[in-house]
Parts: C-alpha cells; sequence; structure tokens
C-alpha cells in the first residue's frame, strides 16, 4: 500500500540559506535519492508569491516539506498533506522520519543517526543556538541585501542583487493586477501581503537603481536615501559581532553540542557559510582563513577569542591530528568550520561554491 503514498516534497531554492539546512539533513540523515521530491521554487523570479505557493506556505518562504498523510481507518485510504513550513520544523521532521526501524528505511541502506540532542541540557544549547541564528539580527538575507559600507560597495551590491528585485516586483505587480482583473482571486488578506511585499521590494530598489549614480549628482532626498540605507546596513553588521561573540561561546565544540553532529550544527553551517561567502571567503579557505575574514569584514578591529585547542577540536572532529602536543589555540567558530567543512553533508551541498 506505502507505495500509492505520494512522497513528501522539499520546496526549495538552491542558493537560499535557510534551504540548506534541510539539504544537508537529507545527508546526514542517509536519506535516499529517491525518498523525496525536490521542487524548485525560483525566488529570485518571485514565484514564492504565486497562490499556489502560498496555500503550502502563507509566508511565502522557502523551504516548505509536504508530508502526505495516510488515514487508514476507512475502507479507502485517504491521503492528505501536511506542510512544514519553516526549516527549524523541518530538520526535526527529517531527524525524526528515518531511523533504522522508521517505515521510511526503504531505498537507502545508509546509517540513520540521531541528530536530536540527547539531553536536557544538550537541548537547552541547541535550542539557543537555533534561535540566535534565527534571530532578526542575524538575519543572513538581510546581511546579504544590505553587504555595503560605501558608495562603491553598493555599486557592486547592486549589480548582483538588483535584477532579482527586479525580477520580484515585476512578479508582485502581475499578482496585484490579474487579481485587479479578477483573472486571478485571492483574499484581501494574500492581496496586502502581496502589497507589503512590493513596497519592501522598492525601498531596496529605490537605493539599487541609483547605485552607479555618484553621491555629489544625487539630488538631496535621493543623497538622504543612501546614507541611510548605509548606516542601516554598518547597523546590521555590527550587531553581528555580538551574535558572533555569543555563538562562539556557546558552542561546545568543535561542533555545537560537542563531538557529534546534531540539528544546530546544521543552522550553524548554513548561516556562516553565508556569512563567509559575503566577507569574501571560499570553500578553498581553512576555519582560521575564514574567521579571520569574517572579523576583518565586521570591522573595528573585532576578534572571537581564541580558547579551544586546535589539536582536541580535530581529534573529537574524527580528522588527522599531526602535532597531538600543539599548544595552538583557535576560535570555536574556526574549529567548526574546518570540522563541518570536511563532512560529505556539506562537500554535497555547497558543491558549487558557498552561497
Ligand atoms: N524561518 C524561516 C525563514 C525562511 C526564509 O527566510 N527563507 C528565505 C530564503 S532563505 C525566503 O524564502 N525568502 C523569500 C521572501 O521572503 O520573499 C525558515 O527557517 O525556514
Amino acid at each position: 500500500m506505502s507505495e500509492q503514498l505520494p512522497k513528501a516534497a522539499l520546496y526549495y531554492f538552491p542558493t537560499s540559506v535557510w534551504c540548506a539546512p534541510p539539504l544537508l539533513a537529507l545527508e546526514e540523515k542517509g536519506y535516499g535519492p529517491d525518498e523525496l521530491d525536490l521542487k524548485l521554487v525560483d525566488i529570485a523570479k518571485g514565484e514564492n508569491y504565486a497562490p499556489s505557493y502560498l496555500r503550502l506556505n502563507p509566508r511565502a518562504t522557502v523551504p516548505t516539506l509536504v508530508v502526505p498523510l495516510q488515514k487508514t481507518l476507512g475502507p479507502d485510504i485517504e491521503s492528505r498533506y501536511k506542510a512544514i513550513q519553516d526549516s527549524k520544523s523541518i530538520v526535526e521532521f527529517l531527524d525524526k522520519s528515518r531511523s533504522t526501524q522508521s517505515r521510511t528505511h526503504t531505498t537507502s541502506d545508509a546509517p540513520a543517526p540521531s541528530l536530536s540532542p540527547a539531553t536536557i541540557a544538550f537541548s537547552a544549547v541547541s535550542t539557543k543556538l537555533i534561535d540566535l541564528l534565527h534571530s532578526p539580527a542575524a538575519d543572513p538575507n538581510a546581511l546579504k541585501y544590505m553587504n555595503a559600507r560605501t558608495s562603491d560597495d553598493l555599486r557592486g551590491l547592486a549589480a548582483s542583487e538588483r535584477p532579482k528585485f527586479v525580477a520580484r516586483r515585476a512578479a508582485l505587480a502581475q499578482l496585484l493586477a490579474d487579481n485587479e482583473q479578477a483573472k486571478i482571486r485571492v483574499s484581501e488578506k494574500t492581496r496586502a501581503f502581496w502589497e507589503v511585499k512590493k513596497v519592501a521590494t522598492e525601498k531596496f530598489l529605490d537605493v539599487y537603481d541609483e547605485a552607479d549614480t555618484p553621491e555629489e549628482k544625487l539630488d538631496a532626498k535621493a543623497r538622504e536615501r543612501r546614507e541611510v540605507f548605509l548606516k542601516d546596513a554598518a547597523d546590521a553588521w555590527a550587531h553581528v559581532r555580538d551574535v558572533l561573540t555569543q555563538l562562539n561561546q556557546d558552542l561546545i565544540g568543535p561542533y555545537a553540542l560537542g563531538d557529534q553532529v546534531s540539528l544546530a550544527d546544521l543552522h550553524l553551517a548554513a548561516w556562516l557559510a553565508r556569512l563567509v561567502s559575503l566577507s569574501g571567503g571560499t570553500l578553498a579557505d581553512d576555519g582560521t582563513t575564514v574567521i579571520g575574514k569574517l572579523e576583518a569584514h565586521v570591522g573595528d578591529g573585532f576578534t572571537l577569542v581564541k580558547d579551544f585547542s586546535v589539536a582536541e577540536a580535530r581529534r573529537r572532529a574524527g580528522l588527522t591530528v599531526t602535532d597531538p602536543e600543539s599548544n595552538e589555540r583557535c576560535n570555536r567558530l574556526a574549529a567548526f568550520w574546518d570540522a563541518v567543512k570536511e563532512r560529505p553533508s556539506f562537500k554535497k551541498v555547497y558543491k558549487d561554491g558557498l552561497h
């Protein structure tokens, strides 16, 4: 009977930061390639605002995991769906849904290690880390859209981000027009949601559109817009210092909960990969190099405390230790990076580079 049941589907966009935790979880948990359908939602074109997607996730965010539910009480099997609408709940679900004994252990013989914290104390550390990574002060998407300190930076930023914002504005304008002309029918709540998203998109475009204009040629309003944008961007990046300090303090090391990978590591890997890429780090860099680039990028002489033994970190991560007697110290985030980037899951999800 279970063959008749439709598969679960992960709606995702490959370079979205919060799609990485579920993609990492699929690898870490040993799901077979055919156990779940991957469905691309091109958020760079605003496909996430389509009414069909909003029915799955009214916040219009990726990832969403749609899971078939089976009711076997009556003579007919009734199939319904449940949509899990955020990365935290999705990785928890993926973790619980595959164990060596589970029914989904069908197409893959890979081990299915538990990623959930094993004790109440670990659970508290895990929740604290995940909540911090998903807090507004740490928002990796806002940091991406505001990754500029100067007018020069802004020119480069607009060149890469503007096309996406233009496409989103066009998608939203089209949906609003179709609704106005009764070509589609949506609730007032959805219409208002599209309006809010359009205004937010236009706010970025107002600044990106003028990015090529030298400061002295901007009119007073445009100059003020740019000043406010650069000030907000500087503030957003300044807040990251506190987030990094807190993370570096709360990690047990090298992984969030010590020597075993767990749910919090999937979120941390995704978040750190984004921040490292925004700071000019690459896959080829080691932990100390990427964290050095990140420290320099957040600026103001910011550094993280180096209180973790490099030899101990490598031993706990199962990596080769060249000099067990070495007193060399690194920060915990650097040790995390060195450990996580060697994992097959990370190598697969970031095979085309950090994002
Ligand atoms: N809390 C959500 C956040 C998801 C999220 O912000 N997704 C971004 C991509 S990483 C998105 O879909 N943005 C599209 C939009 O907001 O229009 C989660 O963890 O899944």
